[in-house]
């Protein structure tokens, strides 16, 4: 049994960036296993056999299974943290879920589609565009209005979604540019330069039984071989 939690995770995947997000914020010490899709390992599968990143297992073996709830449990590890973050009433808690439900369960089929239009054919690309984009001029319209999805201020709502319309944005990055959405690409480009962001986007080598723990947050690492000499518990050059 370890004493420390361990999070599975991939870095490209933005239910994964969500829950690194969330742990940085809490100052909780997790070790971070980084997968691959192709070569899932047991220990990640056996805790969690419906093989989706992210998982976190605590030390007591108990295991969650969903993004969400990973960010909840975080972000509840401390209370200035959880204060700041969460929904202070039932009211906002579930304007947060109505936010994460539709994301995941509406816009995240659409960008899924629209990223692999060509797996898809029996609509064009700019259709599944169009379907995103409907979502996202209620995310402009919400922004507009307070500057954030829920509150006035940054919550876990902001931070549940943005990885995922980042990922639209992606797709093509020239349409963005002329999309009329002014919220939408401020909040965007805020987040995408918060450290907290930047911390959870670092590169980082495959986890490999016998490997030393890699934490969540490593604000003294950068590149991958600075990961790879830690986890080997090599000397490298710091
Ligand atoms: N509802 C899950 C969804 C997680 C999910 O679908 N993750 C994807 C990566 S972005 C995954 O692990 N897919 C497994 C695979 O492709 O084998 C959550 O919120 O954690």
């Amino acid at each position: 049994m370890k004493n420390h939690p361990v999070l599975y995770s991939y870095r490209r995947c933005p239910y994964a960036m969500r829950a690194r997000m969330a742990i940085v914020c809490s100052g909780v010490q997790v070790e971070q296993r980084e997968i691959v899709f192709w070569d899932k390992p047991e220990p990640m599968l056996q805790a969690s056999p419906k093989g989706t990143v992210p998982v976190l297992v605590l030390p007591d073996n108990s295991v969650i299974d969903e993004s969400r709830d990973i960010m909840f449990w975080a972000l509840q590890q401390n209370k200035q943290v959880a204060e700041e973050l969460l929904p202070a009433s039932n009211e906002l808690q579930e304007q947060v879920n109505a936010w994460i439900d539709r994301n995941d369960n509406e816009f995240k089929e659409w960008l899924d589609k629209y990223k692999y239009a060509d797996r898809f054919p029996e609509n064009t690309q700019q259709y599944y565009r169009q379907q995103g984009e409907s979502f996202l001029k209620e995310v402009e319209e919400t922004l507009g209005n307070r500057g954030y999805l829920v509150e006035d201020k940054l919550s876990v709502a902001d931070m549940a979604l943005f990885p995922f319309i980042r990922q639209f944005v992606n797709v093509d990055k020239s349409w963005f540019a002329e999309a009329d959405c002014p919220q939408i690409k401020n909040w965007l480009s805020q987040r995408l330069e918060s450290p907290v962001f930047k911390a959870v986007m670092k590169n980082r080598p495959v986890w490999q039984e016998g490997h030393l723990p890699l934490w969540v947050d490593e604000p003294s690492l950068s590149t991958k071989n600075e990961f790879t000499a830690k986890s080997l518990g090599i000397n490298y050059g710091k």
